[in-house]
């Protein structure tokens, strides 16, 4: 499929005003967000992957009053079947499994990569729905296939459905609603109550979503980060050849209490420390993923291949920098920033072809930095 309005994907709202306007602050609607959108990614496709051991899916039905869902993965007799019966499957992490989901995707480079999250697809059949809810996290709704309405609320205060398996809200209340069509596209920021329905019996909407570390998640994570790099040694223990003998037994002295003092106050970190940190914390993989180790094959071969073809991250490696230092799944990647022009194109671009007439010394320093990455199943090669 060729997209007529290459890399853009907000009509005629630029990127700087939706970034100042809209981002985190309001709804957008956008129609023709792209133009004659066919999807690439059909029901079967979806429904076959909602199978799939590593995929996460959910199953949602509204049955005798009751908001119910069923989690997957999911055999083919799990789909309900009674014709004009409403359901809704969602799958996420599309991008994971399907090609054109992970290059869809680039449609919004325009918003970090340590922000992105996923690419979810939902099927429903006519009428299906998830209810009226909000999300924690920005989103945006690309209608593939088929017609949903929207319903938004401005509401702040929401009361939520109790019975229900989901989150449910119970005094939906709504001014706006729209009819999205194939390539049309509606944005919202977090906590904003919303209601899609949909009106036909081929609805397949895709959800870009967002991921926004807590403060507690990153304030927790920070101190298991410190513990981790403790290099104290462990049978350092408290001393106190100057002891006094005290009045009272149970008191604890001050002398014990500043020694303790001075020990929690020991423990430092820098700017360079707190950067490994982020580094860490934004590219660490979303705990399904499954990294599978290729063939091992030695530097010599993988040499080869480095000058011949395009290398590609795979669609579940996070890759992030900050300057020239470099982080992959969780990990410091170790490398000579001569080399931060190459590893900073394999981040943006999430793929890189070498020059075949790169230096000797070059390809070998590379692929000593690369390797590992190769091995561990986190990078790989296209023809
Ligand atoms: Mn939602």
């Amino acid at each position: 499929m060729r997209f007529t309005r290459k890399n853009h994907i907000l009509g005629k709202i630029s990127v700087d005003t939706f970034l100042k306007k809209y981002w985190q602050k309001k709804p957008l609607l956008i129609r023709n967000a792209i133009e004659n959108f066919q999807s690439p990614i059909t029901k079967k496709d979806l429904l076959k992957i909602a199978q799939n051991e590593e995929s996460i899916s959910r199953l949602i039905e509204f049955k005798r009053g009751l908001w119910q869902v069923k989690y997957g993965p999911f055999k083919k007799s799990d789909f309900p079947k009674k014709k004009g019966a409403p359901w809704t499957v969602l799958v996420q992490n599309m991008n994971h499994h399907f090609s054109f989901a992970d290059s869809f995707l680039n449609f919004f480079k325009f918003i970090p990569y340590a922000r992105l999250d996923d690419l979810m697809v939902s099927y429903a059949s006519k009428e299906g729905s998830v209810g009226p809810h909000f999300d924690s996290y920005d989103v945006f709704l690309f209608q593939a296939k088929g017609e949903r309405e929207w319903r938004i609320s401005e509401q702040k205060e929401f009361t939520l459905d109790q019975k229900s398996a989901i989150k449910i809200i119970t005094n939906f209340k709504s001014k706006n609603f729209w009819i999205l069509k194939p390539g049309d596209m509606l944005y919202l920021p977090p906590n904003i109550g919303h209601w899609g329905i949909s009106h036909s019996d081929d609805c397949l909407t895709y959800s870009v979503g967002f991921r926004a570390p807590a403060r507690f998640e990153i304030q927790s994570k920070f101190l298991d980060f410190i513990q981790d790099n403790l290099s104290t040694n462990k049978n350092d223990l408290y001393k106190d050849p100057n002891l006094k003998l005290q009045k009272n037994p149970a008191e604890i002295n001050q002398n014990m209490i500043h020694k303790i003092q001075q020990i929690v106050n020991q423990l430092r970190w820098n700017k360079n420390s707190i950067n490994t940190f982020i580094g860490q914390l934004l590219t660490d993989p979303i705990e399904t993923a499954i990294f599978q180790a290729p063939k091992p094959i030695s530097l010599e071969v993988f040499k080869k291949d480095l000058s011949k073809k395009t290398l590609v991250l795979n669609p579940k490696t996070r890759m992030l920098y900050i300057k020239n230092n470099f982080y992959m799944n969780g990990e410091f990647i170790e490398a000579n920033k001569k080399y931060a022009v190459q590893l900073r194109q394999l981040a943006n671009d999430r793929k890189i072809s070498f020059k075949p007439n790169l230096d000797k010394k070059d390809l070998n320093a590379l692929g000593i930095i690369l390797l590992p990455l190769y091995l561990s199943g986190f990078i790989d090669f296209i023809q």
